[in-house]
């Protein structure tokens, strides 16, 4: 690991992580209609010490194409209460069936199943809400909006999900699923973290440049720096879920191996895993290129989306 990239990344995280997490208890801070105890479980999880990346991304994104802070907040509050909403809803007995999530219980343990499914239903709509309200103009809002919902929906990460359950990329048939390309291991498992991970980096990006009148250029290199940090990042979720400890990452490891689910390490072996990781942060550096100094931020991401101990 490089001391400095996780280090780079502290930072960046001490100027960001309290302005994003008031933002969100701001917004979740709801009043009458919504009952204490589900206030509490959307809060519990949704402000638990996560790594906060998917807000910082839009914000940084925001940074790079000459944006406001301000102006992409309501955006990056929306990408962080999907996210949590997909950790609680992927924690459930019926899903991951997980115990412990960002060092603490899961939402269903520490409240009770149905709670926590309401806690993530609560979340998710929320987030929509956000941005229909928040974004402005009402059109940037509205785009916003799709592009989230998209990303978040059934041709991505509930799809993905949804293959990954079923195990779909291990080589399961798939019956006469159109959905699927024929395609080898390889392609099925990008093909399946492109959706189930991927989607929800690279529209915390496009958010970003959304809410700053962003060019179609600019999109799209943030489009292909977020492609490649999205695959590196589930490569080295793969790694730790071989290499750390659960004091570490906060969660469980070792999963992978135990449920028998193809894996980058499982597919490419460790080595080579860590390399084609190593190749796609340099990929995505350069994608950046054209934002020049006001990329700073994403730089730091992408180089410790490869050097992360959690
Ligand atoms: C339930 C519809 C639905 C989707 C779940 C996100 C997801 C899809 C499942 C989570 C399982 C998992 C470990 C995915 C690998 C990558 C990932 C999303 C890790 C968690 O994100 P981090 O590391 O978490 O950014 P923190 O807690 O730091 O925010």
């Amino acid at each position: 690991m490089t001391a400095s990239s996780v280090e780079a990344f502290r930072e960046l995280a001490q100027r960001w992580g309290p302005l994003i997490d008031a933002a969100l208890s701001a917004r979740t801070d709801l009043g009458e209609g919504c009952p204490t105890r589900l206030r509490e479980a959307m809060r519990y999880s949704l402000l638990a010490p996560g790594k906060r990346l998917r807000p910082m991304l839009t914000l940084l994104a925001a940074e790079a194409c000459g944006g406001s802070v301000d102006a992409a907040m309501p955006a990056a509050c929306a990408v962080e209460m999907v996210h949590a909403y997909s950790l609680i809803h992927d924690d459930l007995p019926a899903m991951d069936d997980d115990d412990l999530r960002r060092g603490r219980p899961t939402c269903h343990k520490q409240f009770d199943e149905a709670t926590a499914i309401l806690a993530g239903d609560g979340l998710l709509t929320l987030s929509f809400e956000v941005l229909a309200r928040e974004v402005q103009p009402p059109e940037r809002g509205a785009a916003c909006c799709a592009a989230l919902a998209r990303a978040a929906g059934p041709c991505n990460m509930v799809g993905g999900q949804a293959d990954d359950v079923c195990g779909l990329a291990a080589g399961e048939d798939a019956g006469n699923d159109e959905s699927k390309p024929q395609s080898s291991l390889s392609d099925r498992l990008v093909f399946l973290h492109r959706r189930k991970t991927g989607a929800m980096i690279g529209v915390s990006l496009r958010l970003g440049g959304l809410c700053s009148d962003a060019s179609a250029d600019q999109l799209d290199a943030l489009d292909q720096y977020g492609q490649r940090i999205g695959l590196a990042f589930q490569i080295t979720d793969d790694l730790l879920d071989v290499r750390s400890t659960q004091e570490i990452v906060g969660k469980r490891v070792g999963k992978d191996a135990e449920r028998g689910k193809l894996t980058f390490p499982g597919l490419l072996g460790l080595d080579q895993s860590a390399q084609h990781a190593e190749q796609l942060i340099a990929n995505a550096c350069r994608c950046l290129e054209p934002f020049g100094r006001r990329a700073e931020g994403l730089g730091t991401v992408a180089r410790y989306v490869l050097d992360r101990d959690r």
